[in-house]
């Protein structure tokens, strides 16, 4: 597997419409992560500084950690009709159901809709939209980083803090073999420009609140090893959430445990929130391809990090069976 990459052409329509653009809506995925949430700050306080307005409205929630990413931006309620804006942009989603208040069929074909995202798409779902689409970008920081510098816009330091920001986030902080060449072209622009990596390590990795810790504490409890040691899957339930007082989001980066151990190429973490749906976040080690895994159950995102929600069960538990009885073939 290569690292050495070949970004995807940003096509000239996507540019067109965000350089004409003066009153823009900005959305991404429901429960937005590090990623989302660094992109769309990059892209409003860009935007913002160079005299538009640029609304963010979001769904779900994210963890408190990220929070001082909205921080000076218009975060709106989401709207009903986006008639106020010429421009509405889709960034890190490019799927209905991951962003569950709309539908990408409100947008008639002439509306101005800009779709920006690293996912794998479907060519069947592409449709009355501005596509700027690259499975072969770490993440959507990397492409508004790439987006932004065609534009030559001038971007405020907390813009280019947000995309190293989005970056780190959507590549375990440029460890994973999706980071590339042009991820780090993005990363040194940044850095020269003042941005600080230590700054951006201690919002990502070091400003966790005591709860984060205890709930990580229940959740190793909960590890077991299978398939020779090769498979670890940890559990979380509505009483580990409770009993420590933390909320869903916190279990952010809590997958990432059992890839630490060693000979494991396949960490899972099964997620009950409660409200009747089981959440499977997968993180692997080469060769194991995550992404095909996550498909199998009709879930999706990336090679070494990926997720399926699991109709089928009810409990963790039975959502720990179905993953057992059709991994064999991944690890
Ligand atoms: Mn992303």
């Amino acid at each position: 597997m290569t690292c050495r990459s070949t970004p995807a052409v940003i096509p000239p329509l996507v540019l067109d419409f965000l350089e004409r653009a003066r009153q823009i809506l900005i959305l991404t995925h429901n429960n937005p992560d590090g990623d989302a949430l660094g992109s769309a700050r990059a892209l409003a306080l860009t935007l913002a500084a160079s005299g538009r307005r640029a609304d963010l409205a979001l769904t779900g929630t994210w963890t408190q950690a990220l929070s001082f990413l909205l921080a000076d931006l218009s975060v709106i309620d989401f709207p009903d009709d986006f008639s106020a804006y010429d421009l509405v942009t889709l960034l890190d989603c490019h799927s209905l159901g991951r962003l569950e208040k709309i539908g990408l069929q409100t947008f008639s074909a002439d509306s101005s809709l800009v779709v920006i995202d690293h996912h794998p798409l479907k060519e069947a779902e592409k449709t009355g939209a501005a596509w700027f689409l690259d499975p072969t970008a770490s993440s959507t920081g990397e492409m508004v980083w790439r987006l932004l510098s065609a534009m030559n816009l001038n971007r405020p330091l907390a813009a280019e803090e947000a995309l190293l920001l989005a970056m780190a986030s959507d590549t375990g902080f440029f460890s994973q073999n999706n980071t590339t060449t042009t991820t780090f072209k993005a990363a040194a622009d940044l850095v020269e420009r003042g941005v600080s990596l230590e700054a951006v390590h201690r919002h990502l990795r070091g400003n966790w609140p005591l709860k984060y810790f205890k709930l990580m504490g229940r959740t190793l409890d909960s590890l077991k090893l299978y398939c020779g040691n090769r498979l670890a899957v940890m559990t979380v339930t509505p009483d580990d959430l409770r009993a420590v007082g933390a909320v869903m989001a916190d279990t952010e980066n809590l997958v990432e445990i059992g890839r630490g151990l060693a000979g494991v190429t396949l960490s899972v973490l099964v997620k009950d929130n409660g409200l009747g749906g089981i959440r499977v976040s997968l993180r692997s080690r080469e060769p194991v391809n995550a992404a095909n895994l996550a498909a199998l159950f009709g879930g999706g995102g990336h090679r070494q990090a990926s997720a399926y929600n699991d109709s089928q069960a009810a409990t963790v538990e039975e959502a720990v069976d179905n993953l057992l009885a059709r991994v064999d073939n991944f690890l």
